[in-house]
């Protein structure tokens, strides 16, 4: 397959960029941080969003590259907006679960905070429900070494996953983030809605913060709002960005 054989050298080629969604606090209206998504710019095809590719690169082995070019790649940004003087934020990645076989997954981010001259505190690793659950022991103690450097942990896609609530009592998460599948239809669809409410409720009681994603609608936002959600992630406050048009919107506060 070409994209198979283009993909392995994307990374050489440096053709991989980060777009930045911010994670508005609801309360105060603020961006409080940027979840760093992967597009290939492929030289042919254009811009190719993360379901054309990451799959692929899991199936490959290709994630692990990938992943650590992302990490980097974020806590550079992140430390050219602070230098530019946008406000403190934390920037969110994604992991795959082969990411958190590698060995030295715990040496990358410390390498890349370093290099960057950031803490752990500003660096979120977003992991889905079945990661935990595919190598549920040697993901957990990587989840466990990644906390202690300061960092903070967010379960993606919450509620979607092939899961047990039992592990969110075996690591604590900072954050939980509801699925935009449970979004997209609130407050009119009342099994949604008690759902939204009910993650909402067992994340405040689990001493988590609650992000809503896919928030499209003023509706949507006023009723998460009502129910105590923390954090609101979607169109209606941003699409993904890239870095330049990030620093341009938040940067400089009139
Ligand atoms: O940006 P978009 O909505 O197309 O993202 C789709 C999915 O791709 C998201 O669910 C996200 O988890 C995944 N994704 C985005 N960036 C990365 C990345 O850097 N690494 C991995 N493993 N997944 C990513
Ligand atoms: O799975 P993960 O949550 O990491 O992926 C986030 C994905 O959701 C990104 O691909 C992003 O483009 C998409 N997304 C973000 N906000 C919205 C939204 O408000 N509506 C829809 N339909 N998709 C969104
Ligand atoms: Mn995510
Ligand atoms: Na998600």
């Amino acid at each position: 397959l070409a994209i198979e054989s283009q993909l392995r050298f994307a990374l050489e080629r440096d053709e991989f960029v980060l777009h930045y969604q911010p994670l508005v606090d609801m309360l105060t209206g603020r961006v409080v941080g940027a979840e760093a998504l992967i597009r290939w710019q492929h030289p042919n095809l254009g811009l190719i969003g993360p379901a054309g590719f990451i799959q692929v690169a899991e199936e490959r082995g290709f994630i692990v590259q990938i992943g650590n070019w992302v990490i980097r790649e974020a806590c550079r940004q992140l430390a050219e907006w602070l230098a530019r003087g946008l406000p403190k934020m934390t920037v969110s990645v994604n992991l795959s679960a082969l990411q958190f076989r590698q060995q030295d997954l715990t040496a990358v981010i410390e390498d890349a905070l370093t290099e960057y001259g950031l803490s752990g505190d500003c660096l979120d690793v977003e992991v889905t429900e079945t990661v935990v659950m595919e190598d549920a022991e040697a993901t957990l103690a990587a989840i466990e070494r990644i906390k202690a450097m300061g960092l903070s942990l967010s379960i993606d896609d919450f509620g979607t996953g092939y899961s047990s609530l039992s592990y969110l009592k075996r690591f604590k998460a900072d954050k939980l983030k509801i699925d935009r599948s449970f979004v997209r239809d609130i407050p009119g669809d009342s099994d949604d809605a008690a759902i939204t409410r009910a993650i909402i409720n067992m994340a405040k009681y689990l001493n988590m913060q609650v992000v809503a994603e896919g928030v499209e609608t003023r509706e949507q936002w006023d009723f998460l709002a009502g129910e105590g959600c923390d954090l609101v992630q979607g169109y209606l406050v941003a699409k993904p960005m890239p870095a330049a048009e990030f620093a341009t919107r938040y940067g400089e506060t009139p």
